[in-house]
């Protein structure tokens, strides 16, 4: 049996009220010690706490029974007033009647060990906590709320429904010609692969919610970059000189567009210079750039005076940004722009030195991440984790396609293998439903 844990559920810090939080087998009897007689459950009812015959507060007492709670055992929880002192106090009194510090998500480990929650839903709990954006919230809801975690039952509901005919085809190779019992998967498994490459191909969309979108500003330098990370996050991130070379490393500042977290970086300016480390802030500019999902490219609109050469890191589809258009000859922005549309970059013009302009920026960036990351259905994977079991998952899947014909058991055990992979993102593991489902669909007769 598990020991009783505590922690507090709020933050520290100055607010009316702070939550006190316990979970195990002894929170009847420390309710009883703290508050007398313990409440019915899901009933709050305010009790002064007391401790060694001394009062602590006044407290809003709520008790959960086990298993309607959500670590599945009895908890309780303690709503006193907010400050450090009161909770110092109740937590001392909690240590000295023999519970121990929670560690960290131990509470839903719990929830997650008695069946409350899968590991995916467990994650997003975790997300949920940390979400700072619309987007990230709401993904992180559905995921609590079991939406990915459906869609994996879904594929495991098919994986299992073709694993069944290909043991059906190596457990009885007598019935029927075993080829022909085995080619029935087939169709399922098709079917769950397209599944999974739709997946697969969106799985970098939820990772960007969760992570943020990354933006890299690059350029060459002096181009203004550093002027427009902080008009675009209105404040001074990056040191501004007019000096070229002066931003060296990575200066990443996150912030939201259109309910999306994105990450803008403010790179080192691009050019050919023998400073080592100027040199080491250009290398890693270039790395940044090249993992980012969108660069814009800063090219200083009053100095431009014919199109420069695309630069290798800027590719297709990115946005070439005039800047300094406050000061810059109309003719030469014109011809920079018709360069710029001729090599597939978006033109945005912009001046650092104007709010509205700024401004017009943002919200084209924001429309931008907003239609990149946007999509009708849940993402089947949140985290790296998640992705890299779907392409596992794939790969079994592709192998066992490729097998059914020739050696029925070999995909058997690939399908088995897929299954398990999958099975590792909600964390269930469960090869008696693959027995049961052999024995119920199939009349086997023997
Ligand atoms: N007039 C004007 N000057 C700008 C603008 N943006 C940047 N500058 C100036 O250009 C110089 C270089 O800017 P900086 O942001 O440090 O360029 P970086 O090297 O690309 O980061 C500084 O003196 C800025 O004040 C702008 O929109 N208008
Ligand atoms: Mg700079």
């Amino acid at each position: 049996m598990s020991d009783t844990i505590f922690a507090p559920a709020t933050a520290a810090g100055r607010a009316a009220v702070a939550v006190v939080r316990i979970s195990g087998p002894k929170s009847v009897t420390v309710i009883e010690a703290l508050a007398g007689r313990a409440p019915a459950p899901r009933v709050a009812s305010l009790r002064t706490l007391r401790h060694g015959g001394k009062a602590i507060d006044e407290a809003l007492v709520l008790r959960f029974a086990g298993p309607a709670s959500f670590t599945g055992e009895d908890s309780a929880e303690f709503h006193v007033h907010g400050g450090r002192a009161v909770v110092e106090a109740l937590m001392a009194a909690l240590a000295d009647l023999g519970l121990r510090l929670a560690e960290p998500g131990e509470f839903t480990r719990r929830a997650f060990e008695n069946g409350k929650l899968d590991l995916a839903q467990a994650e997003g709990v975790a997300d949920l906590v940390d979400a700072e954006t619309e987007a990230q919230r709401r993904q992180a809801l559905g995921q609590v709320g079991g939406a990915l975690s459906r869609r994996y039952d879904h594929w495991r509901e098919l994986l299992v429904q073709s694993l069944a005919m290909l043991e059906a085809a190596v457990d009885f190779p007598d019935e029927e010609l075993p080829e022909a019992v085995a080619e029935r998967a087939r169709p399922g498994l098709r079917k769950l692969k397209a599944e999974l490459d739709a997946a697969l191909a969106d799985a970098e969309r939820g990772r960007r919610v969760r992570d943020g979108y990354r933006i890299a500003l690059v350029g060459a330098p002096n181009a203004g970059k550093s002027t427009l990370l902080n008009a675009l996050v209105e404040r001074d991130a990056a040191i501004v000189t007019d000096i070229p070379g002066t931003t060296r490393d990575i200066i990443e500042v996150p912030m939201a567009l259109a309910g999306y977290r994105v990450l803008i970086a403010d790179t080192a300016g691009l050019r050919e210079t023998s400073d080592l480390v100027e040199a080491e802030g250009v290398r890693r500019a270039r790395a940044w750039a090249d993992e980012a999902d969108l660069r814009l490219w800063v090219v200083d609109g009053f100095h431009v005076k014919h199109p420069a050469t695309r630069d290798a890191t800027i590719r297709p589809g990115d946005w070439l940004v005039l800047s300094k258009t406050d000061i810059a000859n109309a003719q030469a922005l014109d011809e920079a722009e018709a360069w710029g549309l001729s090599e597939d970059l978006h033109v945005k013009r912009v001046s650092a030195a104007s709010a509205q302009s700024v401004g017009a920026l943002r919200l084209a960036l924001g429309e931008h991440v907003a239609s990149a990351l946007a999509g009708a259905e849940f993402p089947a994977a949140t985290r790296l984790r998640h992705a890299e079991r779907l392409g596992e998952a794939r790969a079994y899947l592709e192998r066992a396609l490729s097998e059914i014909g020739l050696e029925v058991e070999l995909a058997a055990e690939d399908v088995r293998l897929a299954g398990r992979a999958l099975e590792k993102i909600t964390g269930r593991v469960d090869p008696e439903d693959v027995l049961g489902r052999v024995f119920s669909t199939f009349c086997i007769g023997k």
